[in-house]
C-alpha cells in the first residue's frame, strides 16, 4: 500500500466482536502501519465526540466505523474488511487467527446473541 493518499481512519470501540474483526485482520496482514486507528472506550467523552464527527457522514452508524478513502465512509466490519485486504492483497482464506476467531467465537456469541434474542422475545410474549 503506497502512502501517497491518506491513510484510512478506523474508528474502533474498544471489546467490540466486531471490531476485534477488523483488529485481528490488521495484525494477521501486517497492515497496523497502513491505518490510522481511533480507537476508544464506550462511554467516554471520545465517544461522544466520534459519534459526532461520524453521523453526518454514514445513513446508520455502528462500530467499526471507518473512513477509507477522503469522503468514502463504512460501517460495515465486511465492507472494512474486503476494502483492506483488496488494498494488501492478502487472501482471508490464508489467514487462520482471523478465520479461526470468525469461525469459531465471534460466530458462537452471534448464534448465541440471536438465540438470546428470540427468547426474550418469547417470554415477554408468554
Ligand atoms: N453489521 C455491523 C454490526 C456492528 C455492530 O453491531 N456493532 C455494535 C458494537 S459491538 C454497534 O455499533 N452497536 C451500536 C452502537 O454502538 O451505536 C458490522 O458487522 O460491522
Amino acid at each position: 500500500m503506497t502512502h501517497t493518499t491518506p491513510k484510512p481512519i478506523l474508528y474502533l470501540k474498544q471489546n467490540c466482536p466486531f471490531c476485534l474483526k477488523v483488529r485481528l485482520y490488521l495484525l494477521e496482514a501486517a497492515m497496523m502501519e497502513d491505518v490510522k486507528i481511533r480507537d476508544f472506550a464506550p462511554g467516554t467523552q471520545q465517544e461522544d465526540d466520534i459519534r459526532a464527527e461520524l453521523i453526518p457522514h454514514l445513513a446508520r452508524l455502528s462500530f467499526p466505523a471507518a473512513q477509507l478513502e477522503p469522503g468514502h465512509y463504512a460501517a460495515e466490519s465486511d465492507d472494512i474488511i474486503a476494502f483492506l485486504a483488496a488494498k494488501s492483497g492478502r487472501e482471508i482464506a490464508s489467514m487462520p487467527v482471523y478465520r479461526n476467531y470468525v469461525e469459531g467465537p465471534f460466530n458462537m456469541a452471534m448464534t448465541l446473541w440471536k438465540e438470546n434474542q428470540e427468547l426474550k422475545k418469547a417470554a415477554s410474549a408468554a
